[in-house]
């Protein structure tokens, strides 16, 4: 079988499995897990703030920093397609007491009007927006890269207006190695930033938030609040830091995998896919003049030996990572045409 619903299914190697073993623990509510202290350290310098903090999941870090910068009844702008919207269950809502102000985006990217025209003024009837959310790389999007120069127009309007900005970065690193402008770079236009683990990089589990050291203070105590407070997790927190140590720089290989299965699924006279268009690890695909529904399609894709996710009606996403090779993608795109000319 050749997943491709999403790059969180990779599966530890066994160097990483071995770093884990050897990982030093303690107890990390106390603040004595060596390895732990390690990646927050680690991390909070890649992307040039002062301190780190390691939570269990990529919906946890946007839900702490939703709660962090906001209060109830407050609200929150986010791209209508984003992960905070589509794929957290409601919890901004549920868990911060936030509304979430949809703006639509091109692949995902915001443009300044919109953003402004979402922007409430300060009068009586109106929530208070104090929170701009971006993702990078986005998701929904298709792996598509923010420009720097629109986060940075972007950004220093909100701060203008005393809105704060997070960036859920689970996809970063992709962005980094794509455009080549490093993490800190992107990292010095948000008041936090969150990444995955978990996902190109190869960890089994694992987010880290980054910001300023008071931010951080507050965000520990709001990870316990929310049930995230862990104990001898340098276990886990040593599989991260063998990502970060072993695995960004080959995020470029899942790229070419990603352009090359857009390439091979171009042929395909019943798929419209646009290869200028995969900028990451992701390859966004429309089956169209077909007469079998989506998940018709997606039992026949993984009758044939390929796993893939629907993003909607006859709408595909492909996302590579480290456990498939260009071998697989080959396969994966001529068992799809198969199936699409059956
Ligand atoms: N995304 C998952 C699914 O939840 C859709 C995937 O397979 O792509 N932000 C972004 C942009 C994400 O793509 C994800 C996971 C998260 C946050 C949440 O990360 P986890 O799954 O660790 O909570």
């Amino acid at each position: 079988m050749i997943d491709l619903r999403s790059d969180t299914v990779t599966q530890p190697s066994q160097a990483m499995r071995e770093a884990m073993v050897q990982a030093e623990v303690g107890d990390d509510v106390y603040g004595e897990d060596p390895t732990v202290n390690r990646l927050e350290a680690t991390a909070a310098q890649l992307l040039g703030k002062e301190a780190g903090l390691f939570v269990p999941t990529g919906v946890m870090a946007n839900q702490l920093s939703i709660k962090l910068h906001t209060r109830s009844g407050d609200e929150v702008i986010v791209e209508s397609s984003s992960h905070i919207i589509r794929f957290e269950g409601g919890s901004a809502s549920a868990l911060s007491q936030v509304q979430l102000s949809c703006v639509p985006g091109d692949r995902g990217i915001l443009a300044l009007n919109p953003v402004q025209a979402a922007w409430r003024s300060k009068n009586v009837h109106n929530p208070c927006t104090t929170l701009l959310c971006l993702e990078q790389t986005h998701n929904v999007g298709g792996g598509s890269v923010y420009p720097l120069k629109t986060i940075e127009t972007l950004t220093s309007w909100a701060k203008a207006q005393g809105v704060a900005c997070h960036l859920d970065g689970a996809r970063l690193f992709n962005a980094v190695v794509a455009s080549g402008i490093s993490a800190a770079e992107y990292a010095q236009y948000f008041d936090t930033v969150s990444f995955c683990l978990s996902k190109g990089l190869g960890a089994p589990v694992g987010s880290m938030i980054v910001s300023t050291l008071e931010n951080i203070e507050k965000l520990r105590r709001l990870r316990k609040m929310f049930g995230g407070g862990m104990r001898q997790v340098g276990i886990l927190a040593a599989a991260g830091l063998f990502a970060l140590e072993h695995n960004i720089s080959r995020l470029k290989e899942d790229h070419e995998h990603a352009k090359q299965f857009a390439l091979q699924l171009q042929q395909i006279p019943t798929v419209f896919v646009d290869p200028d268009r995969v900028e990451t690890n992701i390859v966004v695909f429309e089956v169209v003049r077909s007469d079998r529904s989506t998940p018709e399609l997606l039992q026949a894709f993984k009758e044939a030996g390929v796993l893939l996710n629907a993003m909607g009606d006859r709408v595909f996403r492909a996302v590579t990572h480290l456990d498939v090779d260009g071998v697989d993608i080959e396969k994966a795109a001529q068992n799809l045409g198969s199936v699409l000319s059956a």
